[in-house]
Protein backbone atom coordinates (compact mmCIF):
# COMPACT_ATOMS: atom_id res chain seq x y z
CA UNK A 1 0.00 0.00 0.00
CA UNK A 2 3.35 2.60 -0.25
CA UNK A 3 2.47 3.56 -3.65
CA UNK A 4 -1.45 4.37 -2.28
CA UNK A 5 -0.09 6.25 0.88
CA UNK A 6 1.97 8.37 -1.98
CA UNK A 7 -0.24 8.95 -4.33
CA UNK A 8 -2.94 10.37 -1.64
CA UNK A 9 0.01 12.74 0.05
CA UNK A 10 0.80 13.73 -3.36
CA UNK A 11 -2.48 14.49 -4.24
CA UNK A 12 -3.52 16.68 -0.83
CA UNK A 13 -0.06 18.43 -1.65
CA UNK A 14 -1.62 19.60 -4.56
CA UNK A 15 -4.50 21.92 -2.05
CA UNK A 16 -7.64 21.75 -1.73
CA UNK A 17 -9.74 18.79 -3.64
CA UNK A 18 -13.39 17.54 -2.99
CA UNK A 19 -12.47 14.61 -4.09
CA UNK A 20 -9.77 13.93 -1.52
CA UNK A 21 -9.95 10.86 0.26
CA UNK A 22 -12.18 9.28 -2.95
CA UNK A 23 -8.78 7.07 -3.93
CA UNK A 24 -9.38 5.01 -0.99
CA UNK A 25 -12.78 4.70 -0.80
CA UNK A 26 -12.96 3.70 -4.70
CA UNK A 27 -10.08 1.47 -3.66
CA UNK A 28 -12.74 0.11 -1.04
CA UNK A 29 -15.26 -0.48 -3.75
CA UNK A 30 -12.26 -2.15 -6.20
CA UNK A 31 -11.33 -4.98 -3.96
CA UNK A 32 -13.91 -7.51 -4.30
CA UNK A 33 -14.62 -6.63 -8.28
CA UNK A 34 -10.46 -7.65 -8.13
CA UNK A 35 -10.98 -10.71 -6.33
CA UNK A 36 -13.92 -11.85 -8.65
CA UNK A 37 -12.06 -11.02 -11.54
CA UNK A 38 -9.06 -13.34 -10.87
CA UNK A 39 -11.35 -15.99 -10.26
CA UNK A 40 -12.91 -14.75 -13.76
CA UNK A 41 -9.60 -14.58 -15.21
CA UNK A 42 -8.36 -18.09 -13.90
CA UNK A 43 -11.42 -19.47 -15.16
CA UNK A 44 -12.05 -17.74 -18.48
CA UNK A 45 -8.45 -16.73 -19.54
CA UNK A 46 -9.86 -13.47 -20.65
CA UNK A 47 -8.16 -9.85 -20.58
CA UNK A 48 -8.25 -7.26 -18.17
CA UNK A 49 -7.94 -3.67 -19.43
CA UNK A 50 -7.32 -1.58 -16.08
CA UNK A 51 -7.46 2.44 -16.78
CA UNK A 52 -4.05 3.47 -15.60
CA UNK A 53 -4.30 7.26 -13.98
CA UNK A 54 -2.40 8.98 -16.91
CA UNK A 55 -1.29 12.47 -17.12
CA UNK A 56 -3.50 15.36 -19.15
CA UNK A 57 -1.89 18.87 -19.18
CA UNK A 58 0.55 18.27 -16.05
CA UNK A 59 -2.25 17.11 -13.89
CA UNK A 60 -2.86 13.72 -12.54
CA UNK A 61 -6.46 12.53 -13.68
CA UNK A 62 -8.82 11.48 -11.53
CA UNK A 63 -8.43 7.69 -10.39
CA UNK A 64 -10.24 5.24 -11.70
CA UNK A 65 -13.80 4.88 -10.30
CA UNK A 66 -14.97 0.68 -10.05
CA UNK A 67 -17.97 1.72 -12.84
CA UNK A 68 -14.95 1.90 -15.19
CA UNK A 69 -13.06 -0.68 -15.05
CA UNK A 70 -13.42 -2.52 -17.71
CA UNK A 71 -13.46 -6.34 -16.11
CA UNK A 72 -15.01 -9.77 -17.96
CA UNK A 73 -18.23 -9.89 -15.99
CA UNK A 74 -20.80 -12.60 -15.70
CA UNK A 75 -23.00 -11.30 -19.07
CA UNK A 76 -26.43 -12.71 -19.39
CA UNK A 77 -28.37 -12.50 -22.23
CA UNK A 78 -32.20 -13.16 -21.64
CA UNK A 79 -34.94 -13.39 -23.83
CA UNK A 80 -38.52 -11.61 -24.32
CA UNK A 81 -39.79 -10.76 -20.70
CA UNK A 82 -42.84 -9.57 -21.76
CA UNK A 83 -44.11 -8.37 -18.54
CA UNK A 84 -43.86 -11.54 -16.68
CA UNK A 85 -41.65 -9.81 -14.19
CA UNK A 86 -42.50 -12.33 -11.41
CA UNK A 87 -40.46 -15.35 -13.78
CA UNK A 88 -37.82 -12.56 -14.83
CA UNK A 89 -37.33 -12.39 -10.48
CA UNK A 90 -37.16 -16.39 -10.06
CA UNK A 91 -35.06 -16.25 -13.37
CA UNK A 92 -32.80 -13.73 -11.69
CA UNK A 93 -32.43 -16.03 -8.57
CA UNK A 94 -31.76 -19.16 -10.45
CA UNK A 95 -28.62 -17.62 -11.82
CA UNK A 96 -27.97 -15.40 -8.54
CA UNK A 97 -28.28 -12.41 -10.59
CA UNK A 98 -25.95 -9.50 -8.52
CA UNK A 99 -25.98 -5.85 -10.52
CA UNK A 100 -22.40 -4.95 -8.82
CA UNK A 101 -21.34 -8.08 -10.46
CA UNK A 102 -23.14 -9.91 -13.27
CA UNK A 103 -24.65 -8.00 -16.25
CA UNK A 104 -27.97 -8.70 -18.26
CA UNK A 105 -28.63 -7.93 -22.04
CA UNK A 106 -32.03 -8.17 -22.93
CA UNK A 107 -33.03 -8.36 -26.36
CA UNK A 108 -36.22 -6.13 -26.02
CA UNK A 109 -40.18 -6.77 -25.93
CA UNK A 110 -39.50 -5.89 -22.30
CA UNK A 111 -43.09 -5.10 -21.79
CA UNK A 112 -46.82 -5.55 -22.87
CA UNK A 113 -49.41 -9.25 -22.72
CA UNK A 114 -47.68 -10.20 -19.64
CA UNK A 115 -49.02 -8.99 -16.38
CA UNK A 116 -46.22 -6.78 -14.23
CA UNK A 117 -44.90 -4.73 -16.91
CA UNK A 118 -44.67 -1.76 -15.06
CA UNK A 119 -42.28 -3.69 -11.89
CA UNK A 120 -40.18 -4.70 -15.02
CA UNK A 121 -39.46 -1.14 -16.62
CA UNK A 122 -38.98 0.08 -12.67
CA UNK A 123 -36.82 -3.09 -12.09
CA UNK A 124 -34.83 -2.18 -15.19
CA UNK A 125 -34.43 1.38 -14.52
CA UNK A 126 -33.02 0.85 -11.21
CA UNK A 127 -30.66 -1.55 -11.97
CA UNK A 128 -29.77 0.67 -15.06
CA UNK A 129 -25.88 0.53 -14.65
CA UNK A 130 -26.54 -3.11 -14.70
CA UNK A 131 -28.55 -3.48 -17.70
CA UNK A 132 -28.01 -3.20 -21.72
CA UNK A 133 -31.28 -3.65 -23.33
CA UNK A 134 -32.46 -3.21 -27.26
CA UNK A 135 -36.48 -2.25 -28.17
CA UNK A 136 -38.56 -4.11 -29.55
CA UNK A 137 -41.75 -3.88 -31.55
CA UNK A 138 -43.72 -4.22 -27.92
CA UNK A 139 -41.58 -1.62 -26.50
CA UNK A 140 -42.37 0.77 -29.45
CA UNK A 141 -45.97 0.35 -29.37
CA UNK A 142 -45.62 1.47 -25.49
CA UNK A 143 -43.91 4.26 -26.65
CA UNK A 144 -46.32 5.10 -29.59
CA UNK A 145 -49.67 4.47 -27.27
CA UNK A 146 -47.52 7.09 -24.37
CA UNK A 147 -47.27 9.61 -27.39
CA UNK A 148 -50.67 9.52 -28.22
CA UNK A 149 -50.29 8.41 -31.90
CA UNK A 150 -52.02 4.86 -31.77
CA UNK A 151 -54.74 3.04 -30.26
CA UNK A 152 -54.49 0.14 -27.25
CA UNK A 153 -55.32 -2.92 -28.52
CA UNK A 154 -57.44 -5.85 -26.61
CA UNK A 155 -54.12 -7.69 -25.80
CA UNK A 156 -52.20 -4.77 -24.47
CA UNK A 157 -51.66 -4.66 -20.60
CA UNK A 158 -50.08 -1.87 -20.19
CA UNK A 159 -52.63 0.52 -18.90
CA UNK A 160 -50.35 0.49 -15.32
CA UNK A 161 -47.47 1.88 -16.56
CA UNK A 162 -49.51 4.59 -18.74
CA UNK A 163 -51.35 5.62 -15.46
CA UNK A 164 -48.28 5.03 -12.82
CA UNK A 165 -46.87 8.51 -11.26
CA UNK A 166 -43.15 7.32 -12.54
CA UNK A 167 -44.90 6.00 -16.26
CA UNK A 168 -44.10 8.88 -17.72
CA UNK A 169 -40.11 9.08 -16.21
CA UNK A 170 -40.20 4.83 -17.49
CA UNK A 171 -41.44 5.86 -21.16
CA UNK A 172 -38.68 8.28 -21.52
CA UNK A 173 -36.20 6.21 -20.13
CA UNK A 174 -37.13 3.18 -22.66
CA UNK A 175 -37.53 5.72 -25.11
CA UNK A 176 -33.64 6.48 -25.15
CA UNK A 177 -32.79 3.06 -25.17
CA UNK A 178 -30.90 1.79 -28.33
CA UNK A 179 -32.31 -0.37 -31.14
CA UNK A 180 -28.79 -2.27 -31.58
CA UNK A 181 -26.03 -2.89 -29.14
CA UNK A 182 -22.56 -3.94 -29.94
CA UNK A 183 -20.14 -5.07 -28.20
CA UNK A 184 -17.75 -7.68 -30.67
CA UNK A 185 -17.95 -10.99 -31.20
CA UNK A 186 -21.44 -9.89 -30.16
CA UNK A 187 -24.34 -7.65 -31.83
CA UNK A 188 -27.88 -7.79 -29.91
CA UNK A 189 -30.87 -6.75 -32.19
CA UNK A 190 -34.74 -7.38 -31.10
CA UNK A 191 -35.29 -9.24 -34.45
CA UNK A 192 -32.78 -9.52 -36.94
CA UNK A 193 -30.67 -7.84 -39.37
CA UNK A 194 -30.99 -6.83 -43.47
CA UNK A 195 -28.30 -9.76 -44.89
CA UNK A 196 -27.24 -7.54 -47.12
CA UNK A 197 -26.10 -4.87 -44.50
CA UNK A 198 -22.17 -5.17 -42.88
CA UNK A 199 -22.06 -4.72 -38.87
CA UNK A 200 -20.99 -0.95 -39.46
CA UNK A 201 -23.75 -0.27 -41.48
CA UNK A 202 -26.12 -1.86 -39.09
CA UNK A 203 -24.92 0.13 -36.55
CA UNK A 204 -25.35 3.35 -38.63
CA UNK A 205 -28.68 3.11 -39.61
CA UNK A 206 -29.79 2.03 -35.85
CA UNK A 207 -28.13 4.86 -34.60
CA UNK A 208 -30.16 7.45 -37.08
CA UNK A 209 -33.29 5.89 -36.04
CA UNK A 210 -32.28 5.84 -32.47
CA UNK A 211 -31.58 9.42 -32.70
CA UNK A 212 -35.00 10.17 -34.07
CA UNK A 213 -36.66 8.19 -31.50
CA UNK A 214 -35.11 9.61 -28.71
CA UNK A 215 -35.64 13.34 -30.55
CA UNK A 216 -38.54 16.02 -31.27
CA UNK A 217 -39.82 13.94 -34.38
CA UNK A 218 -40.60 10.71 -31.76
CA UNK A 219 -44.34 10.85 -32.17
CA UNK A 220 -44.74 11.46 -35.95
CA UNK A 221 -42.14 8.50 -36.16
CA UNK A 222 -43.77 6.16 -33.72
CA UNK A 223 -47.05 7.01 -36.33
CA UNK A 224 -45.27 6.48 -39.19
CA UNK A 225 -44.08 3.01 -38.26
CA UNK A 226 -48.15 2.43 -37.67
CA UNK A 227 -48.53 2.10 -41.51
CA UNK A 228 -48.47 -1.07 -43.20
CA UNK A 229 -45.22 -1.43 -45.12
CA UNK A 230 -45.75 -1.23 -48.81
CA UNK A 231 -44.44 -4.34 -50.77
CA UNK A 232 -41.93 -1.48 -53.02
CA UNK A 233 -39.46 -0.54 -49.80
CA UNK A 234 -38.36 2.26 -52.22
CA UNK A 235 -41.71 3.72 -52.49
CA UNK A 236 -41.49 7.28 -50.68
CA UNK A 237 -43.74 8.66 -47.97
CA UNK A 238 -44.90 12.00 -46.79
CA UNK A 239 -42.49 11.54 -43.77
CA UNK A 240 -39.47 12.75 -46.12
CA UNK A 241 -36.15 10.40 -46.61
CA UNK A 242 -34.74 10.77 -43.51
CA UNK A 243 -37.92 9.30 -41.39
CA UNK A 244 -38.39 6.96 -44.40
CA UNK A 245 -35.01 5.44 -43.85
CA UNK A 246 -35.46 5.32 -39.69
CA UNK A 247 -39.12 3.72 -40.26
CA UNK A 248 -37.19 0.89 -42.63
CA UNK A 249 -34.43 0.39 -40.16
CA UNK A 250 -36.65 0.32 -37.31
CA UNK A 251 -39.35 -2.15 -39.15
CA UNK A 252 -36.13 -4.68 -39.93
CA UNK A 253 -34.21 -4.57 -36.63
CA UNK A 254 -37.52 -5.09 -34.12
CA UNK A 255 -39.90 -7.55 -36.84
CA UNK A 256 -38.24 -9.55 -39.17
CA UNK A 257 -38.27 -13.26 -39.17
CA UNK A 258 -37.94 -14.38 -43.11
CA UNK A 259 -37.26 -12.94 -45.82
CA UNK A 260 -37.68 -14.06 -49.36
CA UNK A 261 -36.37 -14.90 -52.33
CA UNK A 262 -35.12 -11.38 -53.28
CA UNK A 263 -33.81 -11.04 -49.54
CA UNK A 264 -37.24 -8.62 -48.64
CA UNK A 265 -37.93 -9.15 -45.21
CA UNK A 266 -41.97 -10.87 -44.97
CA UNK A 267 -43.10 -8.82 -42.26
CA UNK A 268 -46.51 -10.50 -41.92
CA UNK A 269 -44.95 -14.50 -41.19
CA UNK A 270 -45.02 -15.52 -37.66
CA UNK A 271 -44.89 -19.16 -37.40
CA UNK A 272 -42.14 -21.81 -37.36
CA UNK A 273 -39.37 -21.63 -40.21
CA UNK A 274 -40.57 -24.61 -41.71
CA UNK A 275 -43.98 -23.42 -42.39
CA UNK A 276 -42.60 -20.24 -43.69
CA UNK A 277 -44.25 -19.07 -47.56
CA UNK A 278 -42.19 -20.69 -50.15
CA UNK A 279 -39.05 -19.27 -51.55
CA UNK A 280 -38.86 -17.99 -47.73
CA UNK A 281 -36.17 -18.46 -45.37
CA UNK A 282 -34.96 -17.04 -41.57
CA UNK A 283 -32.91 -13.89 -42.15
CA UNK A 284 -29.93 -15.63 -40.44
CA UNK A 285 -29.86 -18.66 -43.16
CA UNK A 286 -28.96 -16.42 -46.13
CA UNK A 287 -25.56 -15.36 -47.07
CA UNK A 288 -24.90 -12.32 -45.02
CA UNK A 289 -22.31 -9.25 -45.01
CA UNK A 290 -22.02 -10.14 -41.28
CA UNK A 291 -18.29 -11.02 -40.42
CA UNK A 292 -18.19 -15.03 -39.25
CA UNK A 293 -16.99 -14.03 -36.14
CA UNK A 294 -19.92 -12.19 -34.98
CA UNK A 295 -22.80 -13.91 -32.87
CA UNK A 296 -26.29 -12.18 -33.58
CA UNK A 297 -27.75 -12.48 -30.49
CA UNK A 298 -31.77 -11.37 -30.64
CA UNK A 299 -35.67 -13.01 -29.53
CA UNK A 300 -39.32 -11.95 -31.25
CA UNK A 301 -39.26 -15.65 -32.63
CA UNK A 302 -40.93 -17.58 -30.20
CA UNK A 303 -42.18 -20.08 -32.69
CA UNK A 304 -38.41 -20.50 -33.94
CA UNK A 305 -37.26 -21.10 -30.10
CA UNK A 306 -34.28 -21.35 -28.71
CA UNK A 307 -31.60 -20.98 -31.18
CA UNK A 308 -27.98 -21.74 -29.83
CA UNK A 309 -25.42 -21.73 -33.15
CA UNK A 310 -22.20 -19.68 -33.67
CA UNK A 311 -23.99 -17.30 -35.56
CA UNK A 312 -27.04 -16.86 -33.73
CA UNK A 313 -28.47 -16.87 -30.07
CA UNK A 314 -32.05 -17.13 -30.50
CA UNK A 315 -33.20 -16.43 -27.04
CA UNK A 316 -37.41 -16.02 -27.56
CA UNK A 317 -38.26 -19.16 -25.85
CA UNK A 318 -42.10 -18.41 -25.67
CA UNK A 319 -42.17 -17.42 -22.16
CA UNK A 320 -45.31 -15.05 -22.42
CA UNK A 321 -47.11 -17.90 -23.70
CA UNK A 322 -46.82 -19.89 -20.99
CA UNK A 323 -43.09 -21.64 -21.86
CA UNK A 324 -40.00 -20.79 -20.40
CA UNK A 325 -37.62 -17.97 -19.85
CA UNK A 326 -34.03 -18.32 -21.10
CA UNK A 327 -30.89 -16.66 -19.78
CA UNK A 328 -27.96 -17.55 -21.92
CA UNK A 329 -24.53 -16.83 -19.96
CA UNK A 330 -22.13 -15.64 -22.62
CA UNK A 331 -19.17 -16.56 -21.44
CA UNK A 332 -19.42 -20.63 -21.27
CA UNK A 333 -22.74 -20.45 -23.15
CA UNK A 334 -24.85 -22.33 -19.69
CA UNK A 335 -28.35 -22.46 -20.59
CA UNK A 336 -30.61 -21.19 -17.39
CA UNK A 337 -34.55 -21.28 -18.35
CA UNK A 338 -37.54 -21.07 -15.99
CA UNK A 339 -40.84 -21.76 -16.48
CA UNK A 340 -43.65 -19.66 -16.81
CA UNK A 341 -45.52 -18.72 -13.01
CA UNK A 342 -47.33 -15.41 -13.45
CA UNK A 343 -50.63 -15.03 -10.45
CA UNK A 344 -50.17 -18.54 -9.55
CA UNK A 345 -51.49 -19.72 -13.14
CA UNK A 346 -48.79 -22.07 -14.96
CA UNK A 347 -50.07 -20.88 -18.35
CA UNK A 348 -51.09 -17.56 -19.13
CA UNK A 349 -54.78 -16.59 -19.22
CA UNK A 350 -54.62 -16.59 -23.95
CA UNK A 351 -52.76 -18.23 -26.29
CA UNK A 352 -50.30 -16.48 -28.70
MN1 LIG B 1 -41.15 -8.94 -30.67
Amino acid sequence: MGNTGSLLKRRRSWGPNRRTGGLSKSLRNVQPVLLHTLRDLVHRQRSLRIPTASRDDGRLMAPPSCARLRVSMPTYAIGDIQGCFRTFERLLARIDFRPQRDRLWLVGDLVNRGPRSLETLRFLRQHEGAIRVVLGNHDLHLLALAAGVTPARKSDTLDGILGATDGADLVEWLRRQPLLFREAPYMMVHAGLLPKWTEDEAESLAREAEALLSGTRAAELLEALRNKPTADARTKSRAGPRLDAAIETIRVLTRIRTVDAKLRPNFEFAGPPEKAPPQHRPWFDVTSRRDPGTTVVFGHWAALGRLLRGDVFALDSGCVWGNVLTALRLEDRRVFEEPFRENGDVRPASGP
